[in-house]
């Protein structure tokens, strides 16, 4: 019976039809894949390593501001956030002229910012089309006086760049139309008909944009609903028929696409095998807000494709458009210094896959055959980078736009490397190491470097080993509205007999602070608890922070617990429990080692 239902489904799909069926959450993890194979055209996207999102909409001519009142978080949620009647927000499209946006400019910055793929909303939940739809007269087209299609001319713009191009498509939810998903205050959710809006608009559509721009990167669907896991497999299959290179986001559903999207802002704790990709905004909101001004500096994006590239995924980051079709200044700027970076270190990061060199202090490592690029985020105060567990035969040490070849040394499986002077001014020095024969894959359970080289040593709360009712998981929280932020804490600690334990591998003899960050609830504060170090304890009285609710700030203290010398350099467990009350001592965040100056 099931094979003819998905027939019949695959059938209505090519015919516009979909059946309906229970809803499904953002948050449904990445379960399985479609199937074991990875995607034939995948290739591409995991050498790609770097991506351009661009959220642009009607939502970017309102900037975040509705009737004078001003809204902050997702520019793009202002609708939902203001609950604007339909009959008002739709009439905000008569005046919606981007005059000034050229194809060209924005082609060309991806291509200065060193990004290889472009991903555009088509249609937001706001449900207006940014292309020209036969399915709605409620688009760029019929709707405003623009009368033209943006998405033709930046998909050949792109294109004939070689940067690859890709729709956004808000395949479930859509606040203008009576069956779309979540908009509730125009409509009654519980009588919506999901399969309606299927066969009227998401997948009529979906075959336009697939049929009319060429063929297609991706196809980025975002925040799935209205499918069962079976329907969404014929859903794709449909979807495959029109654009089989196209590669689909996880976003889809049912942990299902062709690579998986972590969280909005979101890294994973540790490296990951296969295609992902992490996502961020540039500041804080992904459609245009006149009063968001904190984006992330060049060196904070080079950081963070660092990072994100270092555990063998992707980033793509977002810039959002203003009502007239131009591109934030500071997105402008800051892309093209990023570039600038790309220019000389892009071969860290273009091809590679996670490094084998686990976080140092001074940052993270890419890996390619026979190399591994150190990406010296954080640079040592004598110039010098150790890297302890180096098991191969160093054949040579470079500098990525600089010096050939840098002075190294090594005792047992420690590498010594001697950074040259002046690089400090570089957003981030890259190393390269060729090496013959076999690193080890990652030890996630190795011993993590603390040096007195360094203003702090961070040692995150997923290098440390939990006992007990202990657990160390991602918590999700935000600041303002839909700007998701994610850290990774030990929770659950309530008794003496939970416990994390960290393996410090000191390389510096002296004396150090050790300074808890965590983050800790009402409930919580002046619980006792007890560090273990050196077969000395040390007991501390927790201090109140922050309730810990998904919709609100998480905030985080650094407590100074105890001081502490080590004599000699050399692996020193640390060991945090909570002295016995039955309530989580905290959400722990990382234990910091402060070198005492
Ligand atoms: O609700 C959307 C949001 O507006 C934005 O498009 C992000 C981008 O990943 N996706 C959804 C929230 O996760």
């Amino acid at each position: 019976m099931r094979s003819v239902a998905n027939k019949f489904l695959l059938a209505l799909f090519l015919s516009g039809s979909v059946l309906q069926a229970n809803s499904q959450t953002m948050d449904e993890m990445w379960d399985s894949r479609s199937s074991d194979q990875e995607h034939p055209n995948i290739g591409w996207f995991k050498d790609a390593k770097f991506g351009m999102f661009i959220h642009w909409g009607l939502y970017s001519k309102l900037a975040g501001e509705w009737k004078g009142k001003r809204y902050y978080g997702s520019g793009e949620w202002i609708m939902n956030q203001a609950r604007i009647p339909i009959a008002e927000y739709s009439k905000e499209a008569a005046t919606f002229n981007p005059t000034n946006f050229d194809a060209e400019k924005w082609a060309q910055l991806a291509e200065d910012a060193g990004i290889k793929y472009m991903v555009i909303t088509a249609k937001h939940h706001e449900g207006f089309s940014m292309y020209d739809s036969k399915v709605t007269d409620f688009d760029i087209v019929e709707a405003t006086p623009y009368k033209k299609d943006p998405m033709k001319a930046l998909a050949e713009s792109t294109r004939k760049r070689g940067i690859q191009f890709g729709f956004y498509y808000s395949q479930f939810q859509d606040w203008y139309e009576p069956n779309g998903g979540k908009n509730t205050w125009d409509f009654d959710e519980s009588k919506k008909d999901y399969q309606q809006y299927y066969n009227n608009k998401a997948i009529p559509q979906l075959k336009e944009l697939m049929t009319n721009y060429g063929p297609l990167g991706i196809v980025w669907f975002d925040t799935p609903g209205g499918l069962t896991k079976e329907q969404t497999n014929d859903f794709i299959k449909g979807l495959r028929k029109l654009q089989p290179n196209s590669l689909f986001s996880s976003r889809v559903g049912h942990g299902l696409g062709d690579y998986r999207d972590y969280g909005d802002s979101e890294i994973p704790a540790t490296p990951i095998k296969g295609a992902w990709e992490s996502i961020y905004t540039h500041n804080d909101s992904w459609g245009y807000i006149n009063h968001d001004m904190n984006f992330k500096t060049p060196r904070e994006i080079v950081h963070l494709l660092a990072q994100v590239a270092s555990k063998g995924g992707n980033l793509m980051l977002n810039v959002g458009p203003d009502g007239t079709g131009k591109i934030p200044e500071y997105s402008e700027k800051f892309l093209r210094e990023t570039g600038k970076w790309l220019a000389r270190n892009g071969e860290s990061i273009y091809g590679s896959t996670y490094g084998l060199v686990p976080a140092q202090p001074w940052g993270v490592s890419t890996s390619k055959p026979g190399k591994q690029y150190l990406h010296v985020l954080n640079r040592p105060l004598d110039g010098k980078l150790v890297i302890p567990g180096f098991n191969a035969n160093v054949k040579s040490v470079a500098i990525l736009g600089g010096p050939a070849s840098v002075p190294f040394k090594k005792r047992g499986d420690v590498l010594e490397i001697t950074l040259p002077a002046g690089e400090a001014a570089n957003l981030a020095t890259v190393c390269v190491v060729n090496y013959a024969g076999k690193l080890a894959d990652l030890d996630l359970n190795a011993p993590v470097s603390v040096s007195n080289q360094f203003e702090f040593n961070s040692v995150e709360a997923i290098f440390g080993r939990p006992q007990g009712n202990t657990r160390v998981r991602s918590l999700t929280y935000s600041h303002y509205y839909g700007d998701w932020k994610h850290t990774t804490c030990v929770t659950g600690m309530q008794d003496s007999s939970d416990a994390i334990t960290f393996q410090l591998n000191v390389l510096n003899p002296g004396d150090y602070q050790i300074i808890a960050e965590y983050s800790c609830p009402e409930e919580s504060a002046k619980l006792e608890g007890s560090l273990h170090i050196q077969n000395q304890q040390y007991l501390f009285r927790t201090l109140r922070t922050s309730e810990f609710v998904k919709s609100a700030p998480l905030m985080f203290i650094k407590h100074t617990l105890a001081t502490t010398t080590f004599s000699t350099p050399g692996v020193y467990p640390v060991v945090l429990r909570p002295v016995g009350s039955g309530k989580e001592l905290f959400k722990l965040k990382s234990l910091i080692l402060k070198p005492v100056r």
